[in-house]
């Protein structure tokens, strides 16, 4: 990967590549276990776990937060002297960061590239403007984009919602900004296209026609969808379940809803699931759940790879670190065939008081070994045959026989009762969990 920063202002001073020194290491700057050429279950870490760094957090999170102001002073935007000028230094500190890191890809909101301008014309010439630099840039760099989205819940127009906002013309004003991140998405040969209903949902139920918002979502995403594929968009498109945040209550609460949603209304050949892990966590559900939920749907895209705090329950978007949730992520993901269009997108941000250069790398680098760790530790799991074993044993009686016909629908309700009269005492059969739990831990301590 070609390093992008040199010959030009360099925003990371003092840090270099960063490469893999192993478990052993003591440099805080180097992976321990993201050894990106390590094969792992015949493929490369680097083609299983197709690291993206989010945009917005990373190039854009000031550190203010409802309580106080910006902690993060960003060189890219006080070197500038107007407001796309400020664009394009993030977007040189952005491909410095990516190829220091050694990530293959990225992703956007609309409005974290280019600021929005007086008109919606002015907003897609300042997004096309700053698309041909960043096609430049990755065209230098083979950095990749995974996927883009736009932003529609900052503007205050968005406040009663976008696709869903009950006066048409904040409908159509979504529109034209979809439709142009959609052409940024095509012109930059995204994998993917997000669309994050953040403020898709409600804040009181006696002012909203749910109904008649949700009819109104399934059009516009149905709209997106033609106009993706008429302009010869080949990625795949995402939905991003969140439950609520800032909306009370968001239409696309998590996997199964959205699963629901989209068989609803013919959608669900082009969209699959983009799944983060905090969002997770505010539905009421494990990360595990969401994944293994999305494959047992056919609808495994993508994943947001953060954590949250479980005591406080907020969308904190932390980097993630822990190895178990890490581990059992990763089994979901190989058991779903892995990643074809999507990656993991480190959708967290440093803390606010994460102040040092070094803190932006130190996070992903902590991120991307979390997951490295688990990926090994899910093929051991695999290889081993034990956890699929018994998995398939449990279920073992409907694989011949009578089970069988029950599940091909060959038998009647009155047909199936009649069998039990021939049957004893089953099912007092252990379901063997802290065996199995122990046998993930050994896995993950490769003992
Ligand atoms: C917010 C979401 C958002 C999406 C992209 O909670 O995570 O950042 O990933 O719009
Ligand atoms: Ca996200
Ligand atoms: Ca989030």
């Amino acid at each position: 990967m070609a390093e992008y920063f040199i010959g030009k202002k360099e925003y990371f001073p003092g840090i270099g590549k960063i490469s893999y020194e192993g478990p052993e290491s003591d440099n805080p700057l180097a992976f321990k276990y993201y050894n990106p050429g390590q094969i792992v279950g015949g493929k490369t870490m680097k083609q299983h776990l197709r690291f993206a760094v989010a945009y917005w957090h990373s190039f854009g999170a000031d550190g203010s937060d409802p309580f106080g102001a910006a902690t993060h002073r960003f060189p890219w935007s006080f070197d500038a002297s107007t407001p796309m000028q400020a664009a394009e230094h993030k977007l040189d500190a952005a491909f410095e960061f990516f190829t220091k890191l050694g990530v293959e890809f990225y992703c956007f909101h609309d409005r974290d590239l280019a600021p929005e301008g007086a008109s919606p014309a002015e907003s897609e010439m300042n997004l096309m403007h700053m698309v041909e630099l960043a096609g430049e840039r990755q065209k230098a760099t083979g950095v990749k984009l995974l996927w883009a989205t736009s932003n529609l819940f900052f503007n205050p127009r968005y406040m009663n919602g976008a696709a869903t906002n009950p006066e048409f013309s904040v409908v159509a004003q979504a529109a034209s900004q979809v439709k142009a991140a959609i052409d940024a998405a095509i012109a930059l040969d995204a994998q993917g296209y997000v669309f994050w209903g953040g403020r898709e949902g409600y804040m009181s139920l006696l002012n909203t026609d749910l109904g008649r918002e949700k009819e109104h979502m399934a059009r516009f995403l149905a709209m997106a969808r033609d106009y993706g594929r008429s302009r010869g968009f080949k990625g795949m498109f995402y939905i991003e379940p969140k439950p609520m945040e800032p909306t009370k209550h968001q239409y696309d609460f998590d996997v199964e809803t959205v699963a629901g949603f989209l068989r609803a209304h013919g959608l669900d050949r082009d969209f699959r699931v983009n799944i983060e892990a905090n969002h997770a966590e505010l539905a009421g559900h494990d990360f595990q759940h969401e994944l293994e939920t999305a494959a047992s749907l056919g609808l495994f895209g993508s994943v947001d790879a953060n954590r949250g705090d479980p005591r406080n329950g907020w969308d904190t978007d932390q980097f993630p670190r822990d190895f178990h949730e890490t581990t059992l992520a990763m089994l979901a993901i190989l058991k779903a065939g892995g990643f074809v269009t999507g990656g993991l997108n480190f959708d967290a941000k440093i803390r606010r008081n994460s102040v040092d250069q070094a803190d932006l790398f130190e996070a992903h680098i902590g991120g991307m070994d979390a997951f490295a760790a688990g990926l090994v530790a899910a093929q051991r799991i695999i290889d081993d045959g034990r956890l699929s074993a018994f998995v398939a044993k449990r279920y073992s009686s409907f694989d011949s026989g009578a089970g069988a016909r029950f599940e091909r629908g060959e038998m009647s309700l009155a047909e199936l009762a009649a069998l039990a009269t021939g049957y004893g005492d089953e099912g007092r059969t252990s379901g063997k969990q802290e065996h199995l739990e122990n046998l993930i831990n050994r896995s993950i301590l490769n003992l």
